[in-house]
């Protein structure tokens, strides 16, 4: 029977697939570690929660030990933009918390689930329909890191035979935790205020197309990819997954849809536009639909529904 750990767990994702995977799995199996951020209460609640600190490895070491962890979905990292504004500590988190948790889990023999990101390209790489197999030159300090990661997950899969596997995630839309300093960040803001305040002003412009996933898919992905026949897994790390390709005015147009009034205004950030420039709207996904039968269940619409009632429904009841 499993025993999980969770880093980065009071985070957008890290939040949401504690809860899933302690419904599935039963609350004492699934530790949740958060740094700094308070908990909400639910999390707090429902199972194990402890403050770790990824660089710090013998605090990872610790709950693994204590809980005898046999897989680890690592998601403590620092986001793109965050990551700008202090490259160094970016690298400290995103790198050296990973080979923290590799080395644990190498010594404990546990499985470990790390996401990547469409972070990991760059402008030299085909934005649309993105290959699995392509070009990687990001020009972010969160790409680089990213990639690296990617790197050293590969690295002690076929080094050490460490069970590493990971997806390369587009920017996620959700409503239950907020998003953690990225570049896709807008994605979830502009609901909050189309239904808060039936307005918003986007920080990158009109036609900025990026692949975008409701959290739905993306925490079925690293379940589904968890569970997997390793047999069938030819990449093992940063599959590509890929659900829909959005932009401020298509997002703003299918909540218009349910919130006729609601306006979209401009006033363009220099430093996430040329992020956002430089990232796919499209990645090719195939090797996950062949290697491990991905595929995305929600498309714009759908999710729309769904963020604009849950968002409605919260506003309602704090009210
Ligand atoms: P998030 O910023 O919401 O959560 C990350 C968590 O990591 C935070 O709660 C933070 O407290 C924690 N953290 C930071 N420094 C730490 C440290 N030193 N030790 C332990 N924990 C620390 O991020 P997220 O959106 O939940 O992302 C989770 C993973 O998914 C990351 O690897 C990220 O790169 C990847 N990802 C996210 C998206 C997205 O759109 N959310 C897209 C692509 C990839
Ligand atoms: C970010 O914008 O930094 C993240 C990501 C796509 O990795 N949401």
């Amino acid at each position: 029977m499993k025993r999980v750990l969770v880093t980065g767990a009071v985070g957008q994702i890290g939040s949401e697939l504690t809860e899933r995977l302690r419904k599935m799995l039963g609350g004492h199996r699934v530790v949740a570690a958060g740094h700094i951020k308070k908990a909400r209460e639910n999390l707090l609640a429902s199972g194990p929660f402890h403050y770790i600190d990824c660089t710090r490895i013998e605090t990872i070491a610790e709950l693994v030990k204590t809980y005898r962890i046999d897989t680890i979905y690592h998601l403590a990292a620092i986001l793109s933009a965050t990551a700008e504004k202090n490259p160094q500590y970016a690298w400290k988190v995103n790198v050296e918390g990973l080979t923290n948790v590799l080395e644990v889990a190498r010594e404990h023999d546990c499985a470990v689930f790390t996401p990547s990101s469409i972070a990991t390209f760059g402008p030299s790489t085909p934005l649309t329909r993105t290959p699995q197999d392509t070009v990687q030159r990001p020009t972010t300090i969160y790409g680089v890191s990213k990639l690296t990661g990617e790197l050293l997950c590969d690295y002690y899969f076929n080094k050490y035979g460490v069970d590493t596997r990971g997806v390369r995630y587009p920017g996620l839309i959700s409503y239950k935790a907020p998003p953690g300093g990225g570049t896709t960040d807008y994605a979830v803001a502009i609901y909050f205020e189309a239904v808060r305040h039936k307005s918003y002003t986007c920080y990158l412009k009109p036609e900025t197309f990026l692949d975008m996933m409701y959290m739905p898919d993306a925490l079925r992905a690293a379940i589904e990819l968890m569970e997997a026949d390793p047999t069938k897994l030819k990449h093992r790390n940063a599959f590509n997954i890929a659900a829909m390709t959005l932009s401020p005015t298509k997002i703003a147009a299918e909540i218009q849809r349910l919130i006729p009034d609601f306006t979209l205004d401009f006033n363009i950030d220099p430093l996430r536009q040329a992020i956002a420039d430089s990232w796919p709207d499209s990645m090719d996904d195939s090797a996950a639909r062949e290697e491990w039968g991905w595929h995305p269940e929600y498309d714009l619409t759908a999710m729309t529904r769904e963020m604009v009632d849950n968002i409605s429904r919260m506003r309602d009841t704090n009210k």
